[in-house]
């Protein structure tokens, strides 16, 4: 077995004090970094949004952030701006070990899609081409940390399992939004898709 490393989204945005803070979002950092060293790949991804992207809630008039929107794909929450391109809050953690890394894969590229998931962006059908760079480096187990364990690490999880990598997620690894019980269905959706949750101590 092949087993890479999936570091979703640990970028200064989604840390204490960033635009879409996770709660003790730069506390993984450390055990992310330990984690490096024993991967065959590293693969970082980094949501990258242009200003004006459809997942804020400041593109649609008269909505709040954590409201929801019906898009063309589905219902879609809207966030406040954040991780947009080039900006400070896109930037990866600042402890973060990017030199380990094999490849960074960005998303959120697209103006109309939102993509939480590292291999599909929200319309679950257009790929980021993270899957043909895992299948050609001989990549058959991914092992997923991140931020948010609720949003992408949930949906690069199950995209990961419905296309037949071994997948687990590293929970101690990870922090939640905690979205209207969005962490508890995420949990759920995880585990029917075949997704080992491992409470491991790093
Ligand atoms: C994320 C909301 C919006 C995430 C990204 O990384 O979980 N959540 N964009
Ligand atoms: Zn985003």
């Amino acid at each position: 077995m092949r087993q890479a490393l999936i570091v979703i989204d640990v970028q200064k945005d989604f840390c204490p004090g960033g635009a879409l803070a996770v709660p003790e979002g730069d506390a993984i950092v450390p055990g992310i970094n330990n984690l490096m060293a024993k991967a065959d790949a590293v693969i970082l991804t980094q949501d990258w949004h242009p200003a004006e992207h459809s997942s804020f809630a400041s593109s649609h008039a008269g909505k709040s952030p954590y409201d929801r929107v019906e898009m063309p794909y589905g219902s879609q929450v809207l966030w406040p701006d954040h991780c947009i391109q080039g900006s400070v809050g896109a930037q990866f953690h600042p402890d973060l070990q990017t030199d380990k890394a094999d490849l960074v894969i960005r998303k959120g590229y697209n103006p109309a899609i939102d993509s939480y998931s590292a291999f599909f962006e929200n319309d679950h059908a257009t790929p980021t081409g993270l899957e043909g760079y895992l299948r050609t480096r001989g990549i058959d187990e991914v092992t997923l940390v991140g931020l948010a364990l609720d949003f992408c690490v949930n949906f690069s999880a199950v995209d990961a399992a419905k296309l037949g990598f071994c997948v687990t997620v590293r929970e101690d690894l990870c922090r939640a939004i905690d979205l209207d019980g969005s962490l508890a269905a995420a949990r759920a959706g995880m585990e029917t898709a075949g997704v080992t949750l491992e409470q491991g101590h790093g």
